[in-house]
């Protein structure tokens, strides 16, 4: 398998953010891709290459024109504003409860246009992260639609809390989701398993009324976590993408049986709907131990995960999402890796 990785992502600098004259601490860091990076290199599992520059268009087919233009701009207007080096709302006030219907021409009205959370910061590299992150998913969505079993696009920042028009959760563009709308160009069914901890709200939102990709999370349960509002059993698309959408809302300190059993659920749906791809937005905030998920879903557990989704022999896309425990990330990441290659066959092609 390739696994597709980008210097670029240290841009988004987020282990040295001052904002209002304090440290700001956020556990999605550089240190995450890093520890990623080093254990897949040191293991057999294949390649570690670079990504390929698809452009803007592949994104677009995604984002909002007007949400792109805010998120290449935004840190330079606040900065010529207010002197700040990291735009970053910090009160959750600041985040209006319901979506405005009308996009502000003022800047400072824009910020809380533009997301509905108060933990991501944008800083002066976010852009140029949040494009080549993309861009990872889009190498490894290429490679498999050219004959690879599997390909792992390692992300960062990740994607799938990030919606057409809005970021969250420490996402500004939805990588599975420009991955997804690429591969629909030579395929008429796509399947989307999110193993994040947290509920896919952004790929969910993107795909809700797309009949030709299907959308399945795992995740806790958002009357009691992070995104609370979205991920709820009930939501199964709409218009004719109604059914297409499933939510396994799971119980804090969910255990492997019970994961494992809304594993087999959602793969039935997946086997059911017969796609020509799977994606998988990996997030290993799912496993036990994570400093943000709460489960106590073990390692052995995340290799079950693999083996079961490798029966399905389909031709998989593993986008990297969350996980923030930086001593386990590496061995949880290799882990899944090697329990999803054994049970998928090989094609060992060299790329063109
Ligand atoms: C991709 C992903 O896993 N995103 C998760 C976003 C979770 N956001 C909520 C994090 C809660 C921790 N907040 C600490 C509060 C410090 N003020
Ligand atoms: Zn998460």
């Amino acid at each position: 398998m390739y696994t597709v990785y980008s210097k670029h992502h240290k841009l988004h600098a987020t282990d040295n953010i001052f904002a209002d004259g304090q440290r700001f601490e956020c556990k999605e860091v550089p240190a995450r891709a890093e520890v990623i990076a080093s254990a897949i290199r040191k293991t057999p599992l294949g390649p570690c290459i670079t990504p390929n520059d698809y452009g803007l268009t592949p994104i677009r087919a995604v984002h909002a024109p007007d949400y792109l233009a805010y998120l290449q701009t935004a840190y330079h207007l606040n900065y010529e504003q207010t002197g700040e080096s990291v735009l970053l709302l910090l009160t959750r006030s600041e985040v209006t409860p319901q979506r405005a219907t009308q996009q502000p021409a003022v800047f400072e009205a824009q910020r809380e246009y533009y997301t509905y959370d108060y933990e991501d910061p944008i800083l002066a590299g976010t852009w140029e992260a949040a494009y080549w992150s993309a861009q990872c998913a889009l190498t490894a969505a290429d490679l498999v639609q050219g004959g690879e079993a599997i390909a792992y696009a390692l992300c960062r920042p990740p994607g799938h809390h990030a919606t057409m028009d809005q970021y969250g959760g420490f996402c500004y563009l939805n990588n599975i989701a420009i991955a997804a709308r690429y591969l629909q160009q030579g395929a008429e069914r796509i399947a989307i398993l999110d193993l994040d901890y947290h509920h896919g709200n952004g790929t969910q939102a993107i795909f809700y009324e797309d009949p030709a990709v299907l959308f399945c999370s795992l995740h806790a349960d958002p009357h009691l976590d992070y995104p609370f509002y979205w991920g709820y059993a009930s939501e199964r698309g709409t218009g004719a993408g109604m059914y297409t959408n499933y939510n396994w809302p799971l119980p804090l300190k969910c255990d492997d049986a019970h994961y494992l059993q809304a594993l087999d659920e959602a793969l039935n749906v997946i086997v059911n709907f017969n796609p020509h791809y799977l994606l998988i937005s990996l997030g290993l905030d799912a496993v036990m131990g994570d400093p943000i998920g709460k489960f106590n879903f073990t390692s052995a557990g995340l290799s079950t995960v693999g083996e079961r989704i490798a029966t399905l022999r389909l031709p998989t896309v593993v986008v990297q999402e969350g996980g923030y425990n930086l001593e386990t990330l590496g061995v949880n990441i290799v882990t899944f890796f090697r329990a999803l290659e054994q049970n998928i066959p090989r094609s060992p092609r060299p790329i063109a």
